[in-house]
């Protein structure tokens, strides 16, 4: 609460101060520390709703429709998949369960997650003549299984001694294998779309998106790491490579691409759909493996991001090749960026944004998938609210860089909505129009990975006391291994894939102890230093530095802290003076 309303004493005092105001932030207050036991618990009781409801009515399909208590194979269902070419026997591919892996073992429920572990080891295939959306299937599936393959083998013991031998990872490289033939393209980008069981399809669409192509090197280097075969991880990487080269001299991607061509379908940039996990992927993977190289291409994207599409608190739209803005639109996976910034350090624009997002929260009662800012109004047709996890994702975040209790009470708000207005009999249903509050029958997976996993660790973190963890765009917790450092695939001798590594060879190391956070460095080029900027930085609205009020005033590239504008009306870093 404090903090938030960042007012000049505010700043002054920590400045003069950090000790005290350090000290006292961090003294456990007895309110907050019964608020948290009863707010994870609630959360738990959402998640137990969520999960217990879809085992009855829907499992093994792969999604609860929770109004008329049936089930949903979404995961061929995705982008209109024509039905027929399912096999009648064809009973689902059990992604809720899939997905909830996870969070069952973030909630301490060793039991459920090894029934649910030895079921999909007995039962799941993935030799079904389906059409699968490669991104969704890559986050969601692969992601989910190299995750609680991880979680089964760590020191924990989580699983009965015997019980599992890789079952998890064998599948994982089952399903890396058919993703393979995606990627046999002139450019290495992926096409967006393939069969399961025949690979890609004559007249596949040859569109996809930043996303969609820029998004699958954690789940696939993770894949390669533990099996010992490099190819998940190199065709990740030259796609992302690939895509990287075709940014423009603005460092700004467009929205979809030609994979065979590799050429520009849609110019428009942005933060939200079709881009959001870019982003995020390029951060957590140096995060994750320690390559310089991600970083590069992230603070560059960054900066981009920062000077062509931040308006105040909001992002909009702008064309890749000029920067001029295209479209003032708020959409509501754009609630995911104060998180990601959280990562790299750049809290007081985390902190600005996540503001902005939990007015309109509040305002509409949940998030609407799509507003116009320019309008100020809801999009006509996009009023809908999938319960969506990026808000809670990113106060989650926030809480725990600043341990300001006003997150826990955004957390609060989150599930009181979710409960006042999703929760039925048979689970937990979409929002179809936030108008109307009208419901809609789809219990998404992403609930149970995300929305609840991100809701619980936000009151609940014991968790991640003893690891550190990155979570992937679908919420599903990878740990951050010293031995995963600046290994590149190349270097892989291959071997029998089945070797795992063990727990005793993986040292674990902190996210924070690599250099996440944005501090400016000194680049040697060509015998000349020149100063890089950081990724914080922010220019000045007007060239020659004159303001009539702050908001004119950038972020400085040395300190990463906001200017702001003297009386004589000049941007500056005042008060530091
Ligand atoms: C999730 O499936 C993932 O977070 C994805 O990256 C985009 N958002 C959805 C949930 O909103």
């Amino acid at each position: 609460m404090f903090l938030r309303k960042s007012g000049t004493w505010v700043l002054i005092f920590l400045v003069i101060s950090p000790t005290i105001f350090c000290k006292s932030m961090s003294a456990p207050d007895p309110r907050w520390a019964a608020k948290k036991r009863r707010m994870s618990e609630k959360v738990r009781n959402m998640f137990y709703h969520a999960y217990d409801n879809y085992m009855t009515y829907a499992f093994p399909h792969d999604e609860l429709k929770p109004l008329t208590r049936t089930h949903t194979d979404s995961l061929v269902e995705l982008g209109n998949l024509k039905l027929e070419r399912l096999p009648q026997e064809y009973n689902g591919s059990a992604l809720t369960l899939i997905e909830s892996l996870s969070s069952l073992v973030i909630m301490r429920n060793n039991t459920e997650f090894e029934r649910a572990v030895l079921w999909l080891s007995d039962n799941l295939t993935f030799d079904v003549d389906a059409r699968i959306n490669l991104f969704e299937c890559n986050i969601r599936v692969l992601g989910g299984l190299v995750s609680a393959h991880i979680l089964a083998t760590d020191s924990t013991n989580r699983l009965v001694q015997g019980n599992y031998k890789n079952q998890l990872l064998i599948l994982a490289h089952d399903l890396g294998r058919r993703f393979l033939p995606a990627f046999d393209t002139p450019t290495g980008m992926p096409y967006a779309w393939l069969n399961l069981k025949y690979g890609v399809m004559e007249n596949e669409t040859t569109e996809t998106s930043t996303s969609g192509c820029g998004s699958l090197i954690l789940e696939m280097g993770a894949l390669s790491r533990l099996t010992g075969d490099p190819r998940f991880e190199s065709a990740a990487l030259r796609a992302l490579r690939k895509l990287w080269s075709m940014r423009s001299s603005l460092n700004l991607l467009g929205t979809t691409l030609d994979v065979e061509t590799g050429e520009w379908l849609e110019y428009s940039s942005g933060i939200g759909a079709g881009f959001d996990s870019f982003y995020e992927y390029l951060i957590k993977a140096h995060i994750l493996f320690g390559r310089d190289e991600f970083w590069r291409m992230f603070q560059s994207a960054y900066l981009g991001v920062q000077k062509y599409f931040r308006h105040g608190p909001w992002y909009h739209e702008a064309d890749m090749r000029t920067g001029h803005a295209t479209y003032w639109q708020l959409t509501s996976l754009q609630a995911f960026w104060p998180g990601l910034q959280v990562l790299v350090g750049d809290i007081t624009a985390a902190n600005s944004s996540h503001r902005e997002f939990f007015s309109l929260w509040e305002r509409f009662g949940v998030l609407p998938e799509r507003y116009l800012l320019d309008r100020q109004m809801l999009h006509p047709t996009e009023k809908y609210y999938p319960l969506r996890p990026e808000l809670a994702e990113s106060t989650f975040y926030l809480y725990h860089a600043t341990k300001d209790p006003w997150f826990l009470e955004v957390g609060e708000s989150i599930v009181d909505s979710l409960n006042l207005y999703t929760k039925v009999e048979g689970g937990f249903a979409s929002i179809r129009d936030v108008t109307t509050m009208q419901l809609e029958d789809h219990q998404h997976s992403f609930f149970l990975a995300e929305t609840c996993k991100y809701l619980y660790l936000l009151f609940d973190d014991s968790f991640l006391v003893d690891g550190n963890y990155i979570f992937t765009t679908e919420g599903h917790p990878l740990p951050v291994l010293s031995d995963w450092h600046e290994r590149l695939p190349e270097a892989y001798i291959p071997s029998n894939w089945t070797f795992v590594k063990s727990e005793r060879q993986a040292k674990r190391t902190s996210a924070m102890s690599r250099q996440v956070c944005p501090a400016t460095a000194l680049e040697y080029g060509h015998g000349i230093e020149q100063q890089v900027q950081s990724a914080c930085h922010v220019t000045d609205v007007r060239n020659d530095h004159r303001c009539l009020v702050d908001e004119d005033c950038g972020v400085d590239a040395i300190t990463c802290r906001r200017r702001s504008c003297s009386m004589a009306g000049y941007c500056g870093l005042w008060l530091s003076i």
